[in-house]
């Protein structure tokens, strides 16, 4: 009963669907504070130009990891990434660069990946090193398939981005959850996420803390329990 109890009260709260409203944001009318989770990483090049510096590289807003926003809900962890690369991929200068894979740390550096392609998730992977080696990991190399988990990549066919100017001005939203439980849990008081393209001109990482166990909760329950346990026992003495 208790068990049933939790599970109707419990509602995600993100959607994954590419959609950025449930986190509280629009980056188009300049709006980066999220209502719902946290913003773990915070780096926007505010210019529209396709070829300004970022840091390690340059490509101006084709190239921007912008903001990183996480939640955890129980053990699942749900992460948006919003940057102005598509990721169908980029062409710049004739060479096509192409987005990463997601990296998690959850305790022993970035040694667990979700797979950008097929939403897999895999533990004890190594990563590939893009141009500027400093961005790594690009990709996930290796690894122990241990699921598959939902992920909303804007690639066309789907909501292919936000803004409707011209394109160096459109922000991308990849959105996903990833239940910890399947990837041995966190080992540590908090859960790094990582992400950034094959060039590694530009680099989003953040860590979000674990949530604080709500104690108030725990003591309610116990203290209608106990509420119970008194009134059973009054109505047992009134026989
Ligand atoms: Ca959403
Ligand atoms: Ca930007
Ligand atoms: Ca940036």
């Amino acid at each position: 009963m208790v068990a049933l109890t939790g599970g109707s009260l419990r509602a995600d709260p993100i959607t994954v669907d590419g959609n950025w409203n449930d986190w509280g944001i629009n980056p188009d009318s300049g709006d980066w504070t999220a209502s719902t989770g946290s913003r773990v990483f915070f780096e926007d090049y505010r210019g529209t130009g396709g070829t300004a510096y970022l840091g390690p590289g340059w490509g101006g807003q084709f190239f921007d990891v912008e903001a990183i926003y996480a939640t955890m809900q129980g053990s699942t962890v749900f992460f948006a990434i919003v940057t102005g690369f598509d990721p169908d991929g980029v062409v710049h200068g004739g060479t096509t660069y192409l987005p990463g894979d997601i990296f998690f740390d959850v305790g022993s550096g970035w040694n667990v990946g979700v797979d950008l392609e097929t939403g897999n998730i895999f533990t004890g992977v190594s990563g590939t090193t893009p141009m500027f080696s400093s961005s790594g990991p690009f990709t996930l190399v290796g690894g122990t398939n241990v699921g598959v988990t939902p992920l909303s990549i804007p690639r066309d066919g789907a909501m292919t981005h936000y803004g409707n100017g011209d394109t160096s001005s459109r922000h991308y939203n990849y959105e996903g959850s990833l239940d910890l439980s399947l990837v041995g849990g966190l080992t540590s008081n908090r859960v790094g996420i990582h992400w950034t393209m094959s060039c590694g001109n530009d680099i989003g990482e953040g860590y979000l803390p674990k949530p604080a166990v709500p104690e108030p909760a725990t003591l309610g329950l116990f203290g209608l329990g106990g509420l119970a346990a008194l009134i059973a026992r009054r109505k047992s003495g009134k026989k």
